[in-house]
Order: structure tokens, then sequence, then C-alpha cells
């Protein structure tokens, strides 16, 4: 594991609150309880950078991670339970959509999601979402560790399917035997561009 840099930048319910940056952004997406916030500590390497409870949909607004002075991390919501109510909804692209319009510097799309769960409409949707705003869009299968090898194997197959997106997208991730951060550490270097041809 390398050592990384972090901080959070800000907190943000509206435009005014995004932060001054021309940095590239990559933002982190997936229903509540997928392990996006242990996904994004255990990326950088911090235990508590990103919260990591265990209620779901605690986080409601963004928040922007400073990272390396070179990436910003944009931690989106938790969708899922809380999003099929029709208020929670609105507020969730009241709060996405001006970001995902104006927000140029925003190149990248990690979709966490659980490696044992198909993906949810809320998923796809995201994905859709992700495509329309032209991102570079990255699957994070996370607890991989809960499954064996062939049917972490099986399920791939099936988020790949569902999501409609090319084999090379998807990772397979765990925080608990810290594996696949290399790989989304590629991934996401070569969508903001810092990666170095050897
Ligand atoms: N076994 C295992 N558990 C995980 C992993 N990632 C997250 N979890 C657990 O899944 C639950 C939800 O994680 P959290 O990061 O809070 O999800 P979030 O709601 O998407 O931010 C917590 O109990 C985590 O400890 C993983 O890679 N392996
Ligand atoms: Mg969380």
């Amino acid at each position: 594991m390398q050592y990384h840099d972090a901080k959070l930048l800000a907190t943000a319910a509206a435009a005014a609150q995004w932060p001054e940056s021309s940095l590239p952004e990559i933002i982190f997406v997936g229903r509540s309880n997928a392990g996006k916030s242990t996904l994004i500590n255990t990326l950088v390497n911090r235990k508590n950078l990103a919260y990591s409870g265990k209620t779901p949909g605690k986080t409601r607004l963004l928040n922007f991670f400073l990272i390396d002075n070179k990436v910003v991390f944009t931690d989106a919501p938790g969708y899922g339970y809380a999003i099929r109510d029709a208020e929670s909804a609105k507020k969730f692209s009241k709060l996405i959509d001006p970001y995902f319009k104006y927000r140029d510097q925003l190149k990248g799309m990690v979709l966490v999601t659980d490696s044992r769960r198909e993906p949810s409409k809320d998923d796809i949707a995201m994905i859709e979402y992700g495509r329309a705003a032209h991102l570079n869009i990255v699957i994070a299968c996370t607890k991989a560790d809960k499954l064996s090898r062939s049917q972490l194997l099986r399920n791939m197959k099936v988020i790949r399917e569902t999501l409609g997106v090319s084999a090379d997208a998807l990772i397979p991730c765990s925080s608990i035997e810290k594996t696949g951060m290399d790989e989304l550490w590629a991934k996401i270097d070569s969508v903001i561009g810092t990666d170095t041809l050897q």
C-alpha cells in the first residue's frame, strides 16, 4: 500500500459550496451499504477519512476530498432504500444534477457495488447518467472476500451484463484483504491522465 495524502476540502449542499479547484474529480456513487466509505478509506489508506458507519444513508451531502494534491474524490450520498421515496429522490437529484451538468473537471465515476448483489435499478440509472455526462466509468465490486473465486467470477459476469459495461471496467475489491486497490488506482490515474508510460 502506498502512502496517500488526503483531506476533506469541502462539504456541499449546493453549487456555491463546491470547492474552488481545477484538479480532476472522480465521483464515487453507490447504494447505501455497498461499501463506498470503506472503499474510499482503503484506497487512501485511512481509517476514517470517509465516514464508514453502519447506518444507511448517513451522508446527505457531497463531500470533496483532496488526494495527493492531484485529484479530488467526491463522495455522493448512498442511494438505495431511500431513493425509492419521491422526496429523497428529489433531494438526491437536486444535489447531483448540477454537479454532473456544470462541474467541468468531473472526469470519472466509480460505481461501488456489492459483488454479492445484482445491480439495482438505481445503479443502472447512475451508469446511464455517467455515460450521458461522458464520464469514464469504473465499477468497484466490493466485499469480494465474502465469495469464492468461482462465485465472484459468476457474479461479476452478471454485474457486467446488467450494467452493460466491458469486463475491464470491473474491479473486484476487498477492504479486508486490501485487494483491488492498485488496479483501482491504475484506472483512476489513467482517467485523470497522470499515468506514466514505462
Ligand atoms: N467483508 C467486507 N465487508 C466490507 C467491505 N467493504 C465494506 N464492508 C462492510 O460493509 C458495510 C457497509 O460499508 P460502508 O463503507 O459503510 O458502506 P456505504 O454505505 O456504501 O458507505 C460495513 O459493515 C463495512 O464494514 C469489504 O470489502 N469486505
Ligand atoms: Mg458511507
